[in-house]
């Protein structure tokens, strides 16, 4: 009952070490948001997820508690449920849950960056839901598409946590469109999206009081000192996190404390950091319906359902091709 395909990149160190390089000296400097989620980086995310700033986490597993068969009706009571980014799969239950009573469970297809994560999410659901088949895809979602399978009978495939956030807007169009290519008529995607609020408790929930997500964002130097054999400093560095109103995103970075150069052995790179100087870690954009209407249309898709917390604070949206 349980598959699990491996794609991972044989040159992920050599793509990473690419990246980082370009983005060291791009002006202003800037790193990618995936290279957070190191073991320890995944746990920082976890505590975010508990904090009492931090909303998105609580609002979506909100909505999907409640209105999970309503969301399963609406995409047609499809067969199998693909979801891209699984890792433990915990707010998943409740689609597959609803599914199940909906009489049309079939297929999940967990897909997810860990390995040991999709094994182990695999064999608790196949346990859970007796009869359920498990195709698991190892890979990064967003180079490998393409490679889940079709199915007959309709698939609802879930983009949840708001990571389509963090994709800048051609990013984003991009890997809308592809989605849209793969979708049949009777598929669905639902997406996880975060909504457009009062910059203070944006800001709030991206610079808690109790310091998780500083130190979540410094984490990512502690990640190229071990990966790129470098030699940031971590407490030369501060949290910044700041609601950019205009493009309606929260922009998260790391500002320099002093002057100072730091190495890159395996990249052989100095850079050197004004004191004051930031460098952005994270965009996390923000929607509204009108604005996510806009979004998936550019992309090919249209709306066909909305889902929100009690509090409006979060949406789940359900999009067809167009
Ligand atoms: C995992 C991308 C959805 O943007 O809210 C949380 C990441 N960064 N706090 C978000 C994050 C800082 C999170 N996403």
């Amino acid at each position: 009952m349980i598959a699990i395909e491996v794609h991972l990149d044989a040159d992920a160190a050599a793509a990473m070490a690419r990246d980082v390089r370009d983005g060291l000296l791009a002006e202003p400097k800037e790193l990618a948001p995936k290279y957070f989620y190191d073991e320890r980086g995944s746990q920082l995310f976890e505590r975010i997820t508990e904090l009492g700033e931090y909303y998105p986490t609580r609002a979506e597993r909100e909505i999907l508690a409640e209105r999970s068969a309503e969301i399963v009706a609406a995409a047609g009571a499809p067969r199998t449920l693909i979801e891209l980014g699984s890792g433990s799969a915990s707010k998943t239950r409740h689609l597959l849950s609803a599914m199940r009573d909906a009489g049309c469970l079939h297929t999940y297809v967990p897909v997810d960056i860990s390995e040991e994560i999709t094994h182990e999410t695999a064999e608790s659901l196949v346990d859970e839901y007796p009869g359920l088949a498990v195709r698991g895809l190892v890979c990064d979602f967003e180079h490998h598409l393409e490679r889940i399978p079709d199915g007959e009978g309709g698939r609802l495939i879930a983009f949840l946590g708001g990571t389509i956030g963090n994709l800048y807007p051609q990013a984003r169009r991009d890997f809308l469109a592809r989605v849209a290519a793969m979708l049949a008529p009777a598929d669905r995607l639902l997406l996880g999206t975060d909504l457009i609020k009062e910059p203070a408790r944006l800001e709030a929930a991206y610079d808690d009081s109790e310091g998780v997500t500083a130190e979540f964002n410094k984490n990512v130097l502690e990640v190229l000192n071990r990966e790129l054999g470098a030699d940031f400093d971590l407490d030369a560095f501060e949290h910044v996190a700041r609601y950019d109103d205009e493009r309606a995103r929260m922009d998260i970075r790391l500002r320099s404390l002093v002057d100072q150069a730091v190495r890159l052995a395996d990249l052989d790179m100095t850079v050197n950091f004004a004191a004051g100087e930031e460098m952005r870690t994270e965009i996390s954009s923000k929607f509204t319906r009108e604005r996510l209407d806009r979004v998936y249309a550019e992309s090919g898709l249209a709306m066909s359902g909305w889902f929100t917390d009690k509090a409006d604070d979060y949406a789940l949206s359900l999009a067809a091709r167009l």
